[in-house]
């Protein structure tokens, strides 16, 4: 299979190409089933988790599907209440304020607490060909979540925690990472094919906390799944600066935000590392032509490599067009 290969560095055949949030608001089919559905009863109810999995791999064809949910069903497992408003993102609450309350955060039994992912993964696997993607969400990306309460674009009041009490923003952490650990295990043993961890706000963070808060807990993880011998893709968000360090934890890939040049970047990455992104999700409004060009220019500089997989920096938006998805899936399916 493509992406296995590729996982492997040892793809010779044309990279393989999926996208991140090819489930979503940007598919008719999607949004008619969130006309009857809360978001997180669609993550929660696997025939329908199941069902949005498989949508935009039977509209496109991708070469990997990634298991429908969100990174914040950890925030649940951990006893916290999320609710996604239309307009304005996810909300957690209680807020995490207090050292208190980091205490009282208790590692949930994974299989109690996410039975339902490993149910919608059982579901999935036997209508998919291509490899089904599990995921999770970085520590420190789960963490400011918990401590902004919702998207925050400054992450001040995680920014101050980390300065003011470094202490408990470890056992923070640590204990988002323990969870972590066993929920990804818990969609290894139900059938996933390879995982990924979003560190999307890992850009937040000014070098040698990136080291010390996220790099670390990152490492802990992939330790943690050592022995599952599972390919682990690691994905930055504004923060491709950090991908050689990236490249030094025991994963099988780095995803790229656009920032960079993927083939610059090669030549700073291990060759048994491999590498996906990293078009600007924007390019999705040009029109055809312009799709297909970018598309091409970027297959033609990783050309002959055998750890790239093709993906855009970040996720679909919701008003993007599907016929542009389309362009692009069949244009990294042709080749160059
Ligand atoms: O209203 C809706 O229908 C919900 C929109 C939506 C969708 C389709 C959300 C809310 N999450 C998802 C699915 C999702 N989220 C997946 C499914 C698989 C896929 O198709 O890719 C994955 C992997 C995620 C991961 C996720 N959720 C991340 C990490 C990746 C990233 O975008 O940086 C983050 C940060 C979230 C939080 C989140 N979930 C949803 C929203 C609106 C947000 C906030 C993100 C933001 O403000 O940028």
């Amino acid at each position: 299979m493509l992406l296995l290969d590729a996982l492997a560095c040892r793809n010779q055949s044309r990279p393989p190409v999926w996208l991140m949030r090819q489930a979503g608001r940007y598919m008719p089919e999607y949004r008619k089933l969130r006309q009857q559905h809360d978001f997180l009863d669609l993550c929660h109810c696997p025939e329908l988790a199941a069902e949005v999995t498989l949508l935009p791999i039977h509209a496109f064809g991708m070469d990997a599907a990634i298991l429908f949910s969100d990174i914040l069903v950890v925030a649940e497992g951990l006893g916290f209440t999320v609710t996604f408003e239309e307009s304005s993102g996810p909300h957690i609450s209680p807020v995490l304020e207090t050292t208190k309350q980091v205490d009282e955060i208790v590692v949930p039994n994974a299989n109690e607490a996410f039975q339902y992912v490993a149910d919608s993964i059982k579901l999935i696997k036997p209508s998919l060909k291509v490899p089904l993607l599990g995921f999770c969400g970085a520590p420190f990306t789960i963490a400011s979540y918990l401590i902004e309460g919702r998207t925050s674009r400054d992450h001040k009041k995680t920014k101050q925690w980390l300065f003011r009490d470094p202490a408990s923003f470890h056992k923070l952490l640590d204990k988002i990472a323990d969870c972590s650990i066993d929920y990804l295990k818990l969609q290894i043993a139900a059938g996933v094919d390879a995982v990924q961890i979003f560190d999307s706000w890992a850009s937040a963070l000014a070098y040698p906390q990136f080291k010390e808060f996220s790099w670390y807990y990152l490492d802990k993880i992939c330790k943690g799944l050592k022995s599952t011998g599972i390919p682990i893709i690691l994905f930055c968000k504004g923060s491709s600066v950090f991908a050689p360090d990236l490249s030094k934890i025991d994963a099988s890939a780095v995803s790229l935000d656009w920032n960079c040049d993927l083939k610059q970047m090669r030549a700073r990455i291990p060759t048994n590392v491999a590498l996906q992104g990293n078009l600007d999700p924007c390019v999705l409004y040009a029109h055809s032509k312009t799709i297909k060009h970018t598309v091409r220019k970027l297959l033609q500089d990783m050309k002959g490599d055998p750890g790239y997989i093709f993906n855009l920096g970040h996720g679909i938006l919701p008003d993007m067009s599907p016929e542009a998805v389309k362009v692009l899936v069949e244009t990294v399916q042709e080749g160059v």
